[in-house]
């Protein structure tokens, strides 16, 4: 069995997909997209990942291979196969304790209806006729920008990854 994650590490879901299998001693390989100038809207990314965002997972089985998006999903995943059931039971205790899962699943239902209402498009993306599309590509220009600044040495890599509203939105949400 091999095991590939496809994301990007300014991609915040990608980040989180990435530590918990760190945490959990996932054997796997990194492969980067990089969705900032476009890699995701490749027939070939496609291909990997029909919904054509980072991350995805790939995972290879002697029958079967699973094409995985959306990082909740990865990351129940992980958690559910981890041969390490004890560290992956800290994270998401399943049957174990129901209550306590039933609660995760409220936080990640909330986060994904509240703080990423839409996902950061690429700059080569042509928007749809929506508002809410036009925030996600200029979030999608500031990526790029502060992806330039990372390679240079300068700026915060995550700060711009959220679009202006969204960010008032998040910081709103936390009661910052
Ligand atoms: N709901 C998705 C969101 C994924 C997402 O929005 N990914 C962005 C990067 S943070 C992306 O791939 N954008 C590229 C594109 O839309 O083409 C998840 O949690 O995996």
């Amino acid at each position: 069995m091999s095991t590939t994650l496809y994301a990007h590490r300014l991609s915040q879901p990608s980040r989180a997909v990435e530590v918990l299998a760190r945490e959990l001693g996932i054997e796997y390989t990194f492969h980067e997209v990089d969705f900032a100038d476009g890699e995701t809207r490749t027939e070939a990314y496609a291909a990997i990942n029909a919904f054509q965002t980072v991350p995805a997972l790939v995972v290879d089985r002697q029958q079967e291979t699973l094409h995985l998006a959306e990082s909740q999903a990865i990351m129940l995943y992980l958690c559910r196969t981890a041969t390490y059931q004890d560290a992956a039971r800290r994270w998401y205790p399943g049957e174990q304790d129901l209550p306590r899962s039933a609660r995760i699943d409220q936080w990640l239902a909330w986060y994904h209806a509240n703080v990423r209402r839409f996902r950061h498009v690429s700059p080569h993306h042509e928007p749809a006729p929506d508002p809410a599309n036009a925030q996600a590509r200029d979030s999608g220009h500031a990526i790029k920008a502060t992806a330039g600044r990372a390679q240079t040495g300068t700026g915060h890599a995550g700060a711009t990854l959220q679009a202006p509203a969204q960010r008032r939105a998040t910081a709103d949400a936390v009661g910052r």
